[in-house]
C-alpha cells in the first residue's frame, strides 16, 4: 500500500516537473506565458509539498531546487575540454574586410557565406548537459579554465534544468542584463549606498560570482546561446546550429542573419549600429562568422581566437561637454547624489543635460570639478554617466565641488553610515523626502496616479497640501485650482486619479509606501501571504521570515518601518479615507465575478486595460494576460489578434466589450 502511495507520489512529481518546466519556458524563453502566476505557483507548491513528504524524490533539477544551495567558500575549478576562446576585434570596415580577404585567401575561395550574430555585452559561459540533465555551468576564466558557477546559473530560469532530448551535450553563450533592469539595480544600489555597476557586463559579470546563489537568483539575469563546446551532433552550418540549440528549447537571439555575400555583412552591421537604441539588452557589436563548419575546421585557431570569426565592434558612443555646476539631489531614502549639470549634448538618441556622480567618492576618484571639460556615455545605453575629465583643458578657472555636510533641503548633517558610500540625510521629516516619497507612492509601479509627478508633488508640499501620501486622499479640486498654472481640468482629473488610486490592491499600496528593500517583487510575496496590511502590520521578523523569498534583511526594515510612530499616523489617515488595504479586493463589491478568469485582446473603448483590469479584480475575478483552458472569457476588442484565434480554438466564451460591460453589473 505505502509503495503504492510512493508510486503515485513519484509519477505525480514526473508530471508536473514536466508541466513547471513547460510553463517556465514559454514565460522566460518565449516571452509567451501559458498560465498565470497564481496557477504556476500552485503548482510549485503542490510539487513542493509532496518533495517534502517523499524527500528521495528531491532532484537537483527539479523546478523547486533553481535556488537553494548553500553559499560556497569558493569555486571550484573546471577544465575546459574544448577551448573557451575569444574573439579578434575589428575596429572599423576596414579591418572587417581585412578579415574577409584573410578568410578568402586561406580557404581560397571567391565568396564565403557568412553567420551574422550580435554581440550581446555580458558574461560568456558554458553550460554541461549528460543525457538531457544540466550537470555543470561555468565561467571561461582564461579559456582553458573556468570557475564552477552550476548553483548561481541554474537560479537563471532562461537556464533549462532538464532538455526534451536525452543528448549529452556543452553549449555556450553570453549571460547579460538588460538595460532596463541594469538601470533599476543601479538606481537601487545608488539609493543603498552600494557601489555601482560600470555596465551591464559588469553587472553580470558581478551576479555570477557570488558565492550565494540566492544572491544571484536575485539578478536578472538572462542568457543566449551561440555555441558549442564538446558535442558529437552532426551539423553542417552555423546558422543550422543555432537553429538546433532554439530547437531543443534555449534562448537564442532572434536577430541572427546569414549574409551570402560580404556586402550583406557590411549592411548587417550598418543596420544594427543604427538600430541598437532600439533593442533591450545592450550590444557593442556584431560577430562575424564564417558559416559552414567545415569550413570553420579548415581554418581553424590560434592559441587565442578562430580564424573564422571577429567581433566587429562598434565605437562607444562617447560626447564632449562642460560641467556648469554640480547640484545635489535627496533622495526618498535620503541618499544625497551629487549631479552634474552639464552643457546639453545629443547622445545616442537623446538630449543629456545632466549626469548623475553617483557618490563622494566617485567624484574624488575622478577628480571632477565645475567647468571641467569631460567626456559622457550612456551606461547600459540610459544612464548618462561621466567617463572622464580632459585634465589638458582645464583653465585654473575650475571650481571644486564638496558635498555638503548639511542636507540641502531641511539643513540636518548629513552622516556616511559605516560601510555606505552614500552621504544621508537622516531627517524623517525632511521636505525634499517627503516629495520624493510621494513621487514614489504616485509612480506607475506603485499606486499609479496619473497627473501627480515630481513638479506637482513639490507644489503640493511647498503649498502645505500634502505632506505625507495620506494626505493625498484628503485634496480637492477646489483647493488644487488655487495653485499656480492648475486649470479645473487638471485639478478634477487628479482627484479622480487619486480617488481610483483607492482600490489597487494592497501589493501596490506596499510598493508605493517605499518600505526600505521592498520592491515590487518583495510587496507582492508580504501581500499574497498576509492578505491584510493589518496582518502585516502585526507581523514578527520570525513570521515574516516565513514568507517565501523574505530574508532577514527586508524582515527586519519591515518591523522597524511599521513600529515608528509615523507610519502609524500614515496608515489610519490612510485606512480612513477608504484606501483599500486587503490583496483580495472581490469581496467588497458583492464578489459578482468570484473566480472568473478573463484575458483581454485588442484594443478598448471605454475603458484603459489597467481600468478594466481594476474592474475585474474589484468584483473578485482574475486577468491573465494569455488564454489558456482556465480562461473563462475572453473580451475581445478592435484587432483582437492571436488571442482571439487560441481563444476559440480552446472553446472559451468570447465576448464584446458591451458584453463584458454588461457582466460588471
Ligand atoms: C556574443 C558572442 C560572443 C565564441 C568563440 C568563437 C566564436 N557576445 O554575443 N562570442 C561568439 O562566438 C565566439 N558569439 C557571440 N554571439
Amino acid at each position: 500500500m505505502n509503495n503504492e502511495k510512493y508510486e503515485d507520489a513519484k509519477q505525480k512529481v514526473i508530471a508536473l516537473r514536466n508541466e513547471l518546466d513547460k510553463y517556465n519556458y514559454y514565460y522566460h524563453v518565449m516571452d509567451q506565458p501559458l498560465v498565470d502566476d497564481q496557477y504556476y505557483d500552485r503548482l510549485f507548491n503542490e510539487l513542493k509539498e509532496i518533495e517534502t513528504a517523499y524527500p528521495e524524490l528531491v532532484d537537483p533539477n527539479s523546478p523547486t531546487q533553481r535556488v537553494g544551495a548553500e553559499p560556497l567558500t569558493s569555486f571550484n575549478t573546471v577544465e575546459h575540454y574544448v577551448p573557451m576562446l575569444g574573439l579578434d576585434n575589428a575596429f572599423n570596415e576596414k579591418e572587417l574586410e581585412e578579415f574577409n580577404l584573410r578568410v578568402l585567401k586561406l580557404s581560397g575561395q571567391e565568396s564565403v557565406e557568412y553567420f551574422c550574430e550580435l554581440k550581446v555585452d555580458g558574461l560568456a559561459v558554458s553550460l554541461k548537459y549528460d543525457s538531457g540533465i544540466l550537470v555543470q555551468g561555468a565561467t571561461r576564466g582564461d579559456g582553458y579554465m573556468g570557475e564552477d558557477i552550476t548553483a548561481n546559473l541554474k537560479t537563471i530560469r532562461q537556464v533549462p534544468l532538464k532538455l526534451d532530448q536525452a543528448v549529452t551535450i556543452e553549449v555556450r553563450g553570453e549571460v547579460y542584463i538588460d538595460k532596463k533592469n541594469f538601470a533599476r539595480l543601479n538606481k537601487e544600489r545608488e539609493e543603498d549606498g552600494q557601489p555601482l555597476f560600470a555596465n551591464p557586463r559588469n553587472a553580470a559579470a558581478g551576479s555570477l560570482r557570488q558565492l550565494d546563489p540566492r544572491l544571484a537568483a536575485k539578478r536578472p539575469l538572462k542568457l543566449f546561446l551561440y555555441g558549442l563546446g564538446d558535442h558529437r551532433l552532426k551539423l553542417t552550418r552555423q546558422s543550422d546550429l543555432l537553429d538546433y540549440l532554439q530547437e531543443v528549447q534555449f534562448p537564442v537571439n532572434p536577430e541572427r542573419r546569414i549574409c551570402s555575400s560580404f556586402e550583406d555583412v557590411i549592411d548587417y552591421c550598418r543596420h544594427w549600429n543604427d538600430k541598437k537604441g532600439e533593442l533591450e539588452y545592450e550590444i557593442d557589436g556584431v560577430v562575424v562568422k564564417v558559416n559552414k563548419l567545415d569550413l570553420q575546421k579548415k581554418l581553424g585557431t590560434t592559441a587565442r581566437s578562430p580564424r573564422w570569426a571577429i567581433a566587429y565592434k562598434y565605437p562607444p558612443e562617447e560626447k564632449i561637454t562642460k560641467i556648469i555646476d554640480i547640484k545635489v539631489n535627496v533622495g526618498r531614502t535620503g541618499a544625497i547624489t551629487p549631479v552634474a549639470v552639464l552643457e546639453p549634448v545629443q547622445l545616442s538618441g537623446s538630449k543629456v543635460q545632466r549626469a548623475s556622480l553617483h557618490n563622494e567618492d566617485l567624484l574624488k576618484e575622478k577628480d571632477i570639478m565645475i567647468g571641467d571639460i569631460v567626456i559622457i556615455h550612456k551606461a547600459g545605453e540610459i544612464i548618462p554617466e561621466i567617463i572622464s575629465v580632459i585634465k589638458e583643458q582645464r583653465t585654473g578657472k575650475e571650481k571644486s565641488f564638496i558635498m555638503p555636510h548639511e542636507c540641502p533641503s531641511c539643513g540636518s548633517d548629513t552622516v556616511r553610515l559605516t560601510g555606505e558610500a552614500a552621504r544621508r540625510c537622516l531627517n524623517p521629516y525632511c521636505p525634499a523626502q517627503l516629495v520624493e516619497k510621494v513621487v514614489h507612492f504616485a509612480s506607475r509601479r506603485a499606486m499609479d496616479i496619473e497627473g501627480l509627478g515630481p513638479a506637482m508633488a513639490e507644489m503640493l508640499y511647498n503649498n502645505q497640501l500634502v505632506c505625507s501620501v495620506s494626505d493625498l486622499y484628503y485634496l480637492e479640486a477646489k483647493q488644487l485650482v488655487e495653485l499656480p498654472r492648475v486649470a479645473e481640468k487638471s485639478a478634477v482629473n487628479l482627484v479622480e486619479a487619486i480617488e481610483k488610486s483607492k482600490s489597487n490592491p494592497l501589493r501596490k499600496l506596499l510598493f508605493g509606501l517605499g518600505i526600505r528593500f521592498v520592491g515590487e517583487k518583495a510587496a507582492r510575496l508580504l501581500a499574497e501571504h498576509f492578505g491584510t496590511l493589518n496582518n502585516l502590520v502585526d507581523a514578527s521578523v520570525e513570521e515574516l521570515l516565513q514568507v517565501k523569498e523574505i530574508g532577514p534583511k527586508i524582515a527586519e526594515a519591515v518591523v522597524q518601518y511599521f513600529a515608528l510612530p509615523e507610519t502609524a499616523a500614515v496608515l489610519e489617515k490612510l485606512e480612513k479615507a477608504g484606501v483599500n488595504i486587503e490583496e483580495q479586493i472581490g469581496g467588497r463589491t458583492g464578489g459578482l465575478l468570484d473566480g472568473k478568469v478573463f484575458v483581454f485582446s485588442g484594443g478598448l473603448d471605454s475603458f484603459t486595460r489597467d481600468e478594466a483590469s481594476s474592474l475585474v479584480e474589484d468584483r473578485g475575478g482574475r486577468v491573465s494576460s494569455s488564454v489558456s483552458k482556465k480562461t473563462d472569457y475572453l473580451v475581445a476588442g478592435t484587432d483582437p489578434g492571436s488571442k482571439l484565434d487560441k481563444a476559440k480554438s480552446l472553446g472559451i466564451e468570447i465576448i464584446s466589450e458591451a458584453e463584458f460591460k454588461n457582466l460588471l453589473h
